[in-house]
């Protein structure tokens, strides 16, 4: 049955509606997990083995132990999702460096002040020069930063004091993004690193990589390219698929050509030529992270979440699906080759078998994008009959960290000082992020949810991210309204500083703005002075990706105490969990714990976000010291005294009453 597999009723109705097509929620069930790779416990890093690593085997034919097989695999998943991440921010920083000298086709640096800060940050000389000339500094700054072999990538500076003299003092500062990456696989070869706490260690480094390294400087090119996201509003859900209009959806990762087919999408000669085949007009909608690059920025709607993207083909209403790379399903092709779809590869890192491919071209990015919608196009009139359904929801997105601050204090006091004080007073009990994927083993947005829902109904602001985001937004979390559902404090707080309990922040690589955000907190002073102080927590509820074992570790390097659902990678051996869970936490202050049970990981989240502050001396958390918030005090008043008098009351000025 549909709705076992997601508490989405539009994915239930396409899955209901398409008994006949296979989709990964089919093969999530009838394929089951190898029981012994699932636990870690298969090592196939030479070919004397694969090595199985149950019973009374407990070595390798190498001799390696449990401890050394799952740390080793643990290693190579946080590198290769650091790759992921990284590779995509320095292909921005080739797009920066190719905006600068002039050769990018359609492309312009959008914020300015943004590329000043940036600038600053990495020490780039700004003064009485050009902003191209400052960018092209920038790009070639950001690409340093992957091949540098000695000293440190440079963001590593935007930590607070403490972080950066411990991380020094551990030996955990990445050198160069690609240097980590390759000496982690280098140390996880056969008969290299062998000791389970030093893999981990040089696991940390390399995903620090990532999270201080080629995410954030993804995010901050973004930014300059495409500009700063503000807040914006739109829908969600399949529903938001037109019935009479050309149905282009962006998939995967990379803004880059996405911010292409957004201008072009509006380009009257191609709304033309949609109107020859007789479609009223070109409908953009984005699955995964593309969806967040151009939500975030454009306002596009998002069509879903990874567990989603089978779906909007199944409607048979999509003329082309757009691919670049990271969590593109092989068998799109299958289902694009039930309806009239077509299934465009456009990444010269990923060619898909059975897409149509359309190599996008930075410098002809323009060209390449319109080429690629007249192709979409093309397909209109073989469309059959089509299976939208009527499901969508609206949500607010769009706020980056920059304009978290300046909600805060304005252009000129832009700060984190109102959120602090909520935060210490314990009108807000803590702060969480809620980020990851979907992962066709748990049912789709379930664990999203309920987590989200339990965090904000007890105080805890939440900052959402990727497909964790788009789960949220599908029910409405990301609906101003939602804040009826938050605790009295958090709620009030909300209103005060004008944001929604639960706060977009971007794609999977924007994680890199929630370690901003908490590093933003806490050199603003009163919760403590580094991440580790901080009553918060990070949450991965549905998991499937590398990337996301990749941000729980930056993430736990820099402090955060980070929840993961669905599995425990490296549960065969107790002393990798340990190491991970307790040992980082000793070390670096932050750690990795699974916890499938998603009521379980809640009480370890809200045990986690108490106890800090009961370390930093905050106020015990008591949902009510302060009453209720002002709305609720309304509602009361307008059920004593009726509704007029009540309104006659709070809407009374001090002249009048006078
Ligand atoms: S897209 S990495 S399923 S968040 Fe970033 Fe979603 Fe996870 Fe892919």
């Amino acid at each position: 049955m549909a709705d076992e597999r997601s508490v989405d009723s539009a994915a239930c109705e396409v899955l209901d509606g398409c008994e006949d097509l296979v989709t990964s929620f089919d093969r999530a069930s009838t394929l089951k997990a190898c029981p012994i790779g699932a636990e870690s416990l298969c090592c196939k890093v030479c070919y004397m083995g694969p090595c199985r690593l149950v019973g009374k085997n407990d070595r390798g034919v190498c001799g390696a132990t449990r401890a050394t097989v799952a740390a080793r695999n643990f290693a190579r998943s946080v590198a290769a999702g650091a790759s992921a991440h990284s590779d995509h921010g320095r292909d921005l920083a080739f797009t920066l460096i190719a905006v600068a000298k002039g050769e990018a086709q359609g492309y312009r640096i959008r914020d300015e002040a943004k590329l000043y800060s940036v600038a600053g940050m990495l020490g780039i000389k700004t003064e009485g020069r050009s902003v191209n000339d400052i960018a092209l500094d920038v790009g070639q700054e950001a690409l340093d930063n992957f091949g540098r072999q000695r000293g440190k990538v440079s963001y590593l500076s935007r930590a607070t004091k403490r972080r950066q003299a411990l991380w020094e003092k551990l030996e955990l500062e990445p050198r160069g993004i690609d240097r980590e990456v390759v000496e982690l696989l280098h140390r996880t070869h056969m008969g290299v690193d062998q000791d389970a706490e030093h893999i981990l260690d040089a696991t940390m480094r390399t995903a620090m990589g990532d999270g201080w390294g080629g995410s954030m400087l993804a995010t901050d090119i973004s930014d300059i390219l495409f500009g700063t996201p503000s807040p914006l509003q739109s829908k969600i859900n399949l529903g938001v698929l037109q019935d009479d209009q050309v149905n282009i959806v962006v998939h995967g990762h990379e803004p880059t050509l996405s911010e292409m087919i957004v201008a072009a999408a509006s380009d009257p000669e191609l709304l033309e030529y949609a109107e020859s085949k007789g479609a009223k007009g070109i409908n953009l909608a984005g699955i995964c992270c593309t969806a967040n690059e151009v939500l975030m920025r454009h306002g596009i709607p998002p069509a879903g979440n990874f567990l989603s993207q089978e779906l909007a083909i199944a409607t048979g209403s999509v003329e082309a699906m757009v691919v670049d790379v990271q969590c593109i399903m092989q068998a799109l092709t299958d289902v694009a080759n039930r309806f009239h779809t077509k299934l465009i590869a456009t990444s010269k890192k990923a060619k898909v078998e059975g897409a149509e491919y359309m190599p996008f071209d930075e410098h002809k990015a323009y060209d390449s994008a319109k080429a690629i919608i007249r192709s979409a196009i093309d397909a209109y009139p073989q469309r059959g009959a089509t299976r939208i359904p009527a499901v969508t929801e609206e949500l607010i997105a769009g706020f980056s960290h920059e304009y978290i601050g300046y909600m805060q204090g304005g252009l000129y006091r832009n700060s984190f000082r109102p959120l602090n004080d909520a935060v210490a007073s314990g009108r807000i009990r803590g702060l969480a992020g809620v980020v990851g994927c979907n992962n066709a083993r748990v049912k789709q947005d379930e664990g999203i949810t309920k987590i989200i829902r339990e965090l904000i109904r007890n105080d805890v602001l939440v900052v959402v991210t990727g497909c964790a985001a788009t789960g949220a937004a599908k029910y409405g979390y990301l609906r101003p309204e939602f804040m009826a559902e938050a605790g009295a404090g958090l709620r009030e707080v909300c209103e005060a500083i004008g944001i929604p309990p639960v706060v977009h922040v971007g794609s999977c690589v924007d994680n890199s703005r929630i370690l901003t955000i908490l590093t933003q907190c806490a050199t603003e002073g009163g919760l403590g002075d580094d991440i580790a102080d901080l009553p918060a927590v990070g949450i991965c509820p549905e998991y499937m990706s590398e990337k996301a074992v990749a941000i729980g570790t930056y993430c736990a390097a820099s402090g955060a105490y980070v929840l993961f659902g669905v599995h425990n990678p490296v549960g065969g051996s107790p002393e990798v969990v340990d190491l991970i869970a307790n040992g980082w936490m000793n070390k670096v202050g932050g750690g990795i714990v699974w916890e499938p049970d998603i009521d379980k990981l809640l009480e370890l989240a809200f045990k986690h976000i108490d106890s800090k502050r009961e370390e930093a001396g905050l106020a015990e958390y008591d949902p009510m010291r302060f009453g209720e918030s002002g709305d609720r005090l309304i509602e009361a008043l307008e059920k004593q005294l009726g509704q007029e008098q009540a309104v006659g009351l709070y809407t009374a000025t001090p002249a009048a009453e006078s």
